[in-house]
């Protein structure tokens, strides 16, 4: 359905802030339901086909990708893993994913080559995204016509429509837009960060290692077969300019070592980031009109893999919500979608602290401590009903 223009504005069914993995397959989703919406995004379409994080797509995440008719190049280019392999006292145990999960398996597949896809896939299919729109705000979310106005090419415009979607990440406006007294936040911010690179070297290892050790955690993951992205547990609040490349090679060798005759390629490092950890939640993810989706409703730390594939999940739900209430005007979806999503929501926080806790040196560690972790992961490593408890979490939950 064509946009329509009153008095100046522009009116769409559903309005979404945020041009990541959530808003994206929203609006793609929406569209495939025959339901308009028009994409806002504060970035330009470079930056955001750019911007390196995420790479485990869950099975169910992959499936709906598929299903959705955006697979095609992540079938041909992303890598199926059938499991991962666990590092402790320098020694590595294997976590296989089919046997202990009726057959589930995971792909590796770049975040940004998901959202190159899906912004192809809209704009070919005529969708709107609205790049480097500046100082959006949303209001009127108690009423039938919750409003946008942004700037954008030097004008004021005002998006109205039937619902809001609140696809705009952490640091975004939407969620600040609830009244407090509406919102109820959770929070757990973690004594580490991530020290990620990027890598021109080939495969080391032929699925992740997730590797516990006294100087903290580290994990191998890939890109490509030229390209790996690697991973050491640092200081949230270090700076670059304190790891040279001889550090970050001497940090990885020592935390990743084992006697088992494996080796680490190293390569030329051609990017460096600091990523801080933490858990977070608000509940509801609703509020009159606006819903909120991914990110801008939940984070969790990476060691469980977890956040674009909670994004894709909350946005199934509501484009199903959605689509119920346009077909039939009911809108009991709509008033399950906050609970329905909170569900696999709590699972997947549940799993990330979980993951996390077992595999990083924290600060305050005690001998007693440190020998928790070690007792868990040998029991996982040993245990298939604990291994199973990994790896149906990793793998990811039913979506239904
Ligand atoms: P995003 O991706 O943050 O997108 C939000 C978009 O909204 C835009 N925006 C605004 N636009 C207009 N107006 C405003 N006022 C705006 N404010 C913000 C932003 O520019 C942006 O484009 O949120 P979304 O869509 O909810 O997606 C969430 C995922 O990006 C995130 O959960 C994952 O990257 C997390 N994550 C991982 N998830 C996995 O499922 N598997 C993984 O292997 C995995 N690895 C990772 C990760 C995250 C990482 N970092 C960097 C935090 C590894 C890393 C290192
Ligand atoms: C990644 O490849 O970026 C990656 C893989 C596994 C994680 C987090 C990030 O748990």
């Amino acid at each position: 359905m064509p946009d329509r223009v009153l008095g100046g504005g522009v009116k769409t069914r559903v309005g979404i802030v945020g041009a990541g993995p959530a808003g994206l397959l929203l609006s793609h989703l929406l569209h495939l339901d025959g339901i308009d919406s028009v994409v806002i995004e504060s970035r330009s379409r470079q930056e955001i086909e750019a911007t390196i994080r995420a790479g485990v797509l869950e099975q169910g995440t992959v499936d709906l990708l598929k299903s959705a008719g955006v697979g095609e190049r992540m079938q041909r280019e992303g890598f199926v893993h059938e499991g991962i392999y666990l590092r402790f006292g320098g020694r590595t145990h294997r976590i296989d994913f089919p046997s202990l999960t009726g057959g589930r398996s995971i792909m590796v597949y770049a975040q940004h080559e998901v959202i190159k896809d899906l912004v192809a896939a809209r704009l070919a299919a005529g969708g709107k995204i609205l790049f480097e729109v500046k100082d959006a705000a949303v209001y009127d979310l108690d009423t039938q016509a919750p409003k946008i106005r942004f700037h954008h090419q030097g004008t004021v415009q005002e998006l109205e429509c039937d619902f809001i979607a609140g696809c705009d990440g952490f640091h975004g406006i939407t969620r600040p837009s609830i009244p407090s007294r509406a919102r109820h936040e959770f929070t757990r911010v973690y004594p580490f960060g991530w020290f990620g690179i990027l890598v021109e070297a080939p495969p080391s290892t032929d699925e992740l290692i997730y590797a516990h050790h006294e100087r903290g955690f580290a994990l191998v993951s890939t890109r490509s077969p030229q390209i790996q992205r690697l991973y050491l547990q640092c200081d949230p609040d270090d700076e670059l300019r304190n790891w040279p490349d001889s550090r970050i090679w001497d940090e990885l060798h020592a935390r990743l070592a084992t006697g088992e005759g494996w080796k680490l390629a190293e390569g030329r490092i051609f990017q460096k980031g600091i990523i801080a950890m933490r858990s977070f939640v608000v509940e509801p993810m609703r509020y009159g009109r606006l819903f909120l989706a991914g990110d801008a409703a939940h984070i969790v730390p990476p060691t469980g893999a977890k956040g674009l594939n909670l994004a894709a999940a909350d946005v199934r739900v509501l484009s199903k919500a959605l689509a119920a209430f346009y077909s039939s005007g009911d809108e009991e979806a709509l008033k399950g979608y906050s609970a329905k999503a909170l569900k696999r929501v709590w699972r997947a926080e549940h799993f990330s602290w979980w993951m996390t806790s077992m595999l990083h040196r924290f600060h305050d560690e005690s001998a007693f401590h440190h020998r928790l972790q070690l007792s868990e992961l040998e029991y996982v490593a040993s245990s298939r009903a604990k291994a199973q408890t990994l790896a149906e979490n990793y793998v990811g939950l039913p979506l239904d």
